[in-house]
């Protein structure tokens, strides 16, 4: 329920930060991480798929894994909850906008400097050389081999088992002990270093919001406000209610 000490919180705020995980992205019809792993993938367990022991072993395998998601990614659109959070972004002097996601949505509904924990499945690298070799695939093959020293080429994402990007981390943890509001919309919690972020931002007393439709374990510890339902729903009436005089934002053209 948003009463007058959430809107207040989210009023006052100077920094606000976003939190979020596969769940805002399911109403676009991406499947979570773990409903990735059903139908003629269900045989397959995430460790048998995004890791690099899982790449070293099949790498043919995993291509095709993520050049399934890849498609499934390209054909969504942004949701409203996508839209809200970008038009969060100009109801609040400071918004950090953190996703564990790799789908890019964020940024196809117009949301600018989206720290990607998780790196993007619509970016291809060298696996050898590390540098991002182009938008999506290059070349033919399963995977495709580098141009430039014949390495695999391998989605731009972090396996499980691999860091994530230091930068990405340092920034996300900074602004999680610094804002003044934490809005934590569509992850389980289950997947670190991301999932201690609520954490970090708790300890420094960040009042914490979030966006479930299940009482995740987050829901149920002090300083957090469960607002239940889908991220397309509440988001939405989430800015309505602390913001009624704003119009909702010119939606981008859908890139
Ligand atoms: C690291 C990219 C250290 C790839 C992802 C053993 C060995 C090594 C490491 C570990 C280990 N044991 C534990 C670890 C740590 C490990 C980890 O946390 N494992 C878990 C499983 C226990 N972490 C790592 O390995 C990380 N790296 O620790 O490195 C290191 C340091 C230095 C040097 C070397 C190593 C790397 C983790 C990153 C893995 N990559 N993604 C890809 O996508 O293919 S994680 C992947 O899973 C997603 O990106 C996402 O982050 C995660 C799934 O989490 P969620 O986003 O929360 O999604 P989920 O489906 O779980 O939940 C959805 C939620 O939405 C639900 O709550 C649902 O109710 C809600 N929902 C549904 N509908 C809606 C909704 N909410 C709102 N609206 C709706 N409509």
């Amino acid at each position: 329920m948003i009463d007058a000490a959430l809107t207040g919180a989210l009023r006052e705020a100077r920094h606000v930060m976003v939190l979020t995980g596969a769940g805002i992205s399911a109403e676009s019809g991406i499947p979570t991480f773990r409903d990735a792993l059903t139908g003629l993938w269900s045989r397959y367990r995430a460790e048998d798929l995004a890791t690099p022991e899982a790449f070293a072993r099949d790498p043919g395998l995993v291509w095709d894994w993520y050049a399934w998601r890849r498609e499934r990614v390209r054909a969504a659109q942004p949701n409203p909850g996508h839209r809200a959070i970008h038009a969060l972004a100009s109801l609040v002097p400071r918004l950090t906008l953190v996703t564990q996601n790799v789908d890019g949505l964020h940024q196809r509904a117009g949301s600018r400097n989206v720290i990607e924990l998780h790196g993007n499945i619509l970016r291809t690298r060298c696996s050898h050389e590390d540098r991002i070799v182009e938008e999506g695939p290059g070349g033919t093959g399963r995977p495709p081999r580098c141009a430039d020293c014949g390495a695999f080429l391998r989605p731009d994402v972090v396996w499980f088992g691999e860091p994530l990007p230091a930068e990405a981390l340092r920034g996300a943890a900074e602004a999680a002990s610094a804002c003044d509001v934490l809005l934590v919309v569509g992850t389980s919690g289950l997947v670190y270093p991301a999932a201690g972020l609520p954490g970090v931002a708790r300890a420094a007393g960040v009042p914490v919001i979030l966006v479930d439709p299940q009482a995740v374990s987050l829901a149920g510890q002090t300083g957090v406000r469960h607002l239940v339902g889908p991220a397309g729903r509440v988001l939405p009436a989430l800015l309505a209610r602390v913001w009624p005089d704003s119009a909702p934002p010119a939606l981008p053209a859908i890139s």
